[in-house]
């Protein structure tokens, strides 16, 4: 039977095998003291409520076999593909490739731009290194689902206005529907994941909001697991 989730704003009925969970920048870039985050000036502690709820669906998940992606925001050593624009962001010596704390900030390979241990991905789960905001901007993430015949994505990580909500942006434009797992979602501004959260399901209807659905963690985990029954039976 099709699993589905009581969602906001109508059910989200989906596929296991043709779904993926795509848990976006969940780095000690963004999650820790002396990253990025905390470069522009922001409360890091404000995202750990996020850590909970992605450990939940991300073992609802594996245990169903859905494909799991993991998303990372950086650039390369050289800068080379990182606008002036956003390098020149932040006060000076706390940029994009200023050393900090955690190694070169936002820089692939150094050990902030890492995805935190609590949220490690598994062998065979694929990691999208993006230069920018959306997952699907410069990198193979819509290839990569094409060719694995994904038409759904359950999307977590932070944040929620930025990141989250510009790769749910850049999947409804080119035909995936989204459903985002609120409390596994976390921002350094409390009203703008709220806010965020909100516009998703707005202008909604049975085929969802203006950009998919909303549900909490429990519930998608809920769904998941009697998928994984079904396949033990
Ligand atoms: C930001 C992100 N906030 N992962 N990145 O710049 O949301």
């Amino acid at each position: 039977m099709t699993p589905v989730i009581p969602a906001e704003p109508s059910p989200f009925a989906f596929a296991p095998a043709r779904s993926a969970l795509v848990v976006i920048d969940m780095q000690r870039d963004f999650l820790e003291a002396g990253g990025f985050g905390e470069s522009l000036g922001n409360d890091v502690s404000l995202l750990a409520s996020a850590i909970a709820p992605c450990q939940a669906v991300l073992a609802a998940a594996r245990a169903a076999d859905m494909l799991v992606i993991h998303t990372r925001e950086g650039h390369r050593a050289d800068l080379s593909d990182a606008p002036p624009a956003k390098v020149q962001r932040g006060p000076p010596g706390q940029r994009i490739g200023d050393p900090g704390p955690m190694g070169r900030i936002l820089i692939r390979g150094e050990p902030g731009h890492g995805i935190i241990d609590a949220l490690a991905p598994i062998a065979g789960e694929p990691v999208i290194d993006k230069p920018g905001k959306g997952a699907f901007y410069a990198t193979d993430l819509e290839p990569m689902l094409r060719n694995a015949g994904i038409e759904a994505l359950f999307v977590a990580g932070v944040t929620t206005e930025v990141c989250v909500h510009t790769t749910v942006r850049e999947a409804n434009d080119r035909g995936f529907r989204c459903l985002v797992i609120a409390d596994a979602c976390a921002s350094y501004f409390p009203e703008f994941h709220a806010t965020a959260l909100r516009m998703i399901s707005a202008q909604g209807g049975p085929g969802g909001g203006i950009f998919g659905w909303v549900a909490d963690s429990t519930r998608v985990a809920a769904a998941l697991h009697p998928h994984r029954e079904g396949k033990a039976a």
